[in-house]
C-alpha cells in the first residue's frame, strides 16, 4: 500500500522549519511499526509541494487553522485520483463533521493514532472513527534523522529539537480546545522510559544539543519529572518548556535549572483575578507573581504567555495585565482570543462575557491567528469592549514595551 501523510500549509506560523510536525510523524510510526512493507512518505505543504497523486491513501493532519485550505487539497486529490481514500485526523478532527460537514474525505479519524488505525486502513472504514485513549502511550519516533534533516530549529543558539513527553491535561480551562483528547484528557500518558532513553539517544546522535518540550504537564508528576529531567541531564541537553504558574515553586524551578532549563513559559493568561476565574484557570495572580519572583531568585528566564480579549476583559483588567508586565519587567508573548469548537466557551457562549459569530470564525480562523500582512484580526467582544478596543488594548501592551517581546536572554546579550 502507498500512504501519503500531508500536513496543510499553516498559514501565519513565524517559522515553520521550527516546527516539525509532530503528530504526523507518530502516524508514520504506527505505519512503520505494523506494516513495514507499506510505503508512507510525508508531505509537509510549508516545504513541499504536493506533485504526486499516485498514492492508495492520503492521510492529512489538520486543526482549526488548516480546515479551509484542507477542503482545497481534498479536491485536488480527488481530481487527480478519483480512487483515493483519504483520511482526516489531528486535534480538529473531533469536530469536523459537527461544525463543518464534509470536507469531501472518506473518513474522519478522532483520536491518537494507534494500532487501531491500520484495520481502518484496510478495511477502508467510512465516515467517523473514533480511538480509543490507551493508558500507554506511543511508540518512540524512528524518523528522527529525517525530522533534524528537514526541521533546523535553533535555541539559545543550539540546534534544538520538539519533542512531547505526556499527553492529556487534568485542568478545564474553559478556552481550551482539548481536540483529541477530549473528555479523557484527564488520562495523563506519559512516554515510557525506555522508549525516552531510545529516542534521546537518536536526538543526541544527531548533534542535537537543546529540547523544546511541548507538554502541558510538566510539574504535575514528581516521579515522571523525575525520570525526563534525569533523561535530559544524562545526555547533557538544555531544554525550555511550558509550566503552569502554581507549579513553579521555588524548589521545582531550581530543580529544572540544575537540569539544564534555559527557560519557561508560563501561560498566565491574564492578571485579573476576575477573569481567571471565568476562564477556570484554576490559579490566582498571587500563584503568578509568586512564580515570576521564583524564577527570578533562581534565575531562570521566563516568558508570559497572555491572551487579550478573554471573557470579562475590560480596559482595566488590560492595565492590570500591563501593570504587571512593566512591574516585572516581563518578557511576553500576547494573543488575541478568538474561541474555537473543543471549549467550554465555544459550547456554552451565553454562560459567558463574551460574543461571536461561530460561522465567522469557522470561515477565517487562519485570520484571527496572525495575517500574512502582519496585522492581528479580532472576532469577539466583551459586554465592556468592542473588536475594536480589544484590538487597541492588545496592540498598546506591544507599543508600550516593545523590548519585552523579546526574550530574557536577548535583553541581556544587547544589553
Ligand atoms: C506544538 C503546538 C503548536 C506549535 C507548533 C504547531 C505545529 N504545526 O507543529 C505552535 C506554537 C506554532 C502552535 C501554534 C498554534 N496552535 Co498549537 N499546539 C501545539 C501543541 C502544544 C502540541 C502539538 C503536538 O505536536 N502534539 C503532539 C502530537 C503527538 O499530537 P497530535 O498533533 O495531536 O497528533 C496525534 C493525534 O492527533 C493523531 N493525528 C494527528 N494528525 C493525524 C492525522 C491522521 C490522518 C490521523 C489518522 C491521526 C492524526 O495522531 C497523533 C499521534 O498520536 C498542541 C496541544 C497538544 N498538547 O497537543 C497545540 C494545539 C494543536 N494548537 C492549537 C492551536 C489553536 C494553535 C494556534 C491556532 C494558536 C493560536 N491561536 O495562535 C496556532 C496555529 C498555528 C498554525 N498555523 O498551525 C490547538 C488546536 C485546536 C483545534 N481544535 O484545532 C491545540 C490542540 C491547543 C489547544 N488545546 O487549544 N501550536
Ligand atoms: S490551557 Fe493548558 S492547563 Fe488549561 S486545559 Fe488547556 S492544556 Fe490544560
Amino acid at each position: 500500500m502507498k500512504v501519503l501523510i500531508i500536513a496543510p500549509v499553516a498559514d501565519g506560523m513565524s517559522n515553520p522549519k521550527a516546527y516539525p510536525p509532530m503528530g504526523l510523524y507518530y502516524v508514520m510510526a504506527i505505519l512503520n511499526r505494523y506494516r513495514p512493507n507499506w510505503e508512507v512518505k510525508i508531505c509537509d505543504m510549508n516545504h513541499d509541494k504536493l506533485l504526486d497523486y499516485q498514492y492508495d491513501v492520503f492521510l492529512i493532519g489538520i486543526n482549526i487553522v488548516q480546515v479551509l485550505i484542507t477542503k482545497e487539497i481534498i479536491k485536488y486529490i480527488r481530481r487527480n485520483n478519483p480512487h483515493a481514500y483519504i483520511i482526516l485526523g489531528g486535534a480538529m478532527a473531533p469536530y469536523l463533521l459537527n461544525e463543518y460537514g464534509s470536507l469531501g474525505e472518506d473518513l474522519i479519524y478522532s483520536g491518537e493514532a494507534t494500532k487501531e488505525l491500520i484495520s481502518v486502513l484496510e478495511k477502508r472504514t467510512r465516515r467517523f472513527y473514533c480511538a480509543t485513549i490507551k493508558p500507554q502511550l506511543r511508540l518512540g519516533l524512528p524518523q528522527i534523522e529525517e525530522i533534524v534533516l528537514k526541521y533546523n530549529s535553533y535555541d539559545q543558539g543550539a540546534k534544538s529539537f520538539s519533542y512531547i513527553y505526556s499527553r492529556g491535561c487534568p485542568f478545564n480551562c474553559s478556552f481550551c480546545s482539548k481536540g483529541v483528547l477530549r473528555h479523557e484528557s484527564k488520562i495523563i500518558r506519559y512516554t515510557s522510559e525506555m522508549i525516552l532513553e531510545d529516542d534521546f539517544l537518536r536526538i543526541y546522535n544527531n548533534s542535537i544539543k537543546h529540547i523544546r518540550l511541548w507538554d502541558d504537564n510538566i510539574g504535575l508528576n514528581k516521579l515522571k519529572d523525575q525520570i525526563l529531567l534525569n533523561k535530559i541531564s544524562r545526555f547533557n541537553f538544555t531544554f525550555d518548556c511550558q509550566i503552569r504558574s502554581e507549579y513553579a515553586t521555588i524548589e521545582f524551578i531550581n530543580k529544572l535549572k540544575k537540569h539544564g532549563c534555559t527557560g519557561v513559559r508560563i501561560g498566565f493568561e491574564s492578571f485579573s483575578d476576575q477573569i481567571l476565574k471565568i476562564i477556570d484557570k484554576n490559579t490566582s495572580t498571587e500563584n503568578h507573581i509568586k512564580a515570576i519572583l521564583n524564577c527570578r531568585t533562581i534565575g531562570l528566564p521566563v516568558r508570559g504567555l497572555f491572551i487579550i480579549g478573554l471573557p470579562g476583559e475590560t480596559q482595566e483588567t488590560i492595565n492590570e495585565t500591563m501593570n504587571v508586565i512593566e512591574k516585572y519587567n516581563l518578557s511576553f508573548t500576547a494573543s488575541i482570543y478568538c474561541p474555537y469548537p473543543g471549549s467550554s466557551i465555544w459550547d456554552n457562549p451565553t454562560a459567558y462575557d463574551i460574543k461571536f459569530c461561530k460561522n465567522e470564525i469557522l470561515q477565517n480562523a487562519e485570520k484571527a491567528y496572525y495575517s500574512k500582512s502582519g496585522n492581528y484580526n479580532c472576532f469577539v467582544e466583551t459586554s465592556k469592549m468592542s473588536r475594536a478596543d480589544i484590538l487597541k488594548g492588545h496592540q498598546m501592551i506591544y507599543d508600550l514595551f516593545p523590548e519585552l517581546t523579546k526574550s530574557e536572554g536577548e535583553r541581556k546579550r544587547y544589553n
